[in-house]
């Protein structure tokens, strides 16, 4: 697949996303939204796809949703069509792991973006941010939810408020980012990162994935009981005998994704 806003790239059982508009900010538009969804939603019913990095320009991860296309919006129109929601579910809704390979700007629908992603790899020089506030705006795709629960509420509160950015180095501090490595090596280190990912069996990720994010949407006795029921489900697998048969035999395990 290769249209005008995004490009993917096949790393084995690895795929490599690439927001690649023309305008390098990567402004989110709906248009890109759409093919972004399309393409993620494509690779989470493909057998040969495990994990997913979503990267974006060196200049910019993406700059926040199309100001432009913001500006002459009235209510109206944004609750009746409902304004970019479904754009954002098809991107949302994405089962499998998804990295983020973070370069330059993270702002607004950017950082939000990011935030949906399970693991954000950083650029040295990344700037994260929710500039809404100087629109006028409220954030709309997680401002204010995934980021009090990433960054906790001090520094949540002060970014979308003031609508200031943090460094990269603010952000691995925070627990915004996994990691922060040299600009140059950020999209090698979350496809290195994925790798390590894809090389497990894939029910197995995709029920950790779905436990991991339990722990943001429920109570901790609901989300034990949850993450129970994925551990004995565990038991229908091929994976799981071959997984602590190869550990006993001192050999790798052979998943047949089963
Ligand atoms: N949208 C449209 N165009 C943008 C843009 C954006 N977000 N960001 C930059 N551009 C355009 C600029 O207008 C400029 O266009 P020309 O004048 O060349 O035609 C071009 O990109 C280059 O921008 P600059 O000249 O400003 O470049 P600089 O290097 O000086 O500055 C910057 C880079 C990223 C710091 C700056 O461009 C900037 O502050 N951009 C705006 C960032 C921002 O405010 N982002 C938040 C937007 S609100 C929702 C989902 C998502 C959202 C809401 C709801 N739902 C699911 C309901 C998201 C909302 C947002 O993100």
């Amino acid at each position: 697949m290769s249209d005008a806003n995004v490009t993917l790239q096949r790393h084995g059982a690895v795929a490599l996303v690439t927001l690649a508009s023309q305008n390098t900010l990567n402004p989110l538009t709906s248009a890109l939204m759409t093919e972004l969804g399309a393409a993620l939603q494509a690779l989470d019913h493909d057998s040969e796809t495990r994990a997913i990095v979503l990267t974006g320009s060196p200049r910019a991860f993406a700059a926040g949703a199309d100001i432009q296309a913001m500006a002459g919006m009235t209510y109206a129109h944004a609750v009746q069509d409902n304004y970019l929601a479904a754009e954002w579910q098809a991107v949302s809704a994405l089962r499998k792991p998804l990295v983020a390979a973070v370069r330059g700007y993270a702002l607004g629908g950017g950082c939000e973006l990011a935030m949906i992603c399970d693991i954000v790899v950083a650029g040295e020089n990344a700037l994260f941010g929710q500039p809404e506030i100087k629109l006028g705006l409220v954030p709309g795709a997680g401002g204010t939810q995934r980021l009090p629960r990433a960054v906790g509420k001090s520094l949540a509160m002060e970014m979308n408020l003031s609508g200031e950015p943090i460094t990269a180095t603010q952000a691995l501090a925070s627990g915004l980012v996994s990691r922060v490595v040299a600009d140059e090596d950020v999209v090698d280190v979350a496809l290195s990162v994925a790798q390590s990912i894809a090389r497990h069996s894939l029910p197995v990720l995709l029920a950790v994935k779905a436990a991991t994010a339990r722990a943001f949407e429920t109570s901790l006795a609901e989300g034990l009981a949850y993450e129970r029921s994925a551990f004995h489900g565990c038991f229908a697998l091929n994976d799981q005998r071959e997984g602590c048969e190869a550990f006993l035999e001192r050999r790798v395990p052979h998943f047949d994704h089963r």
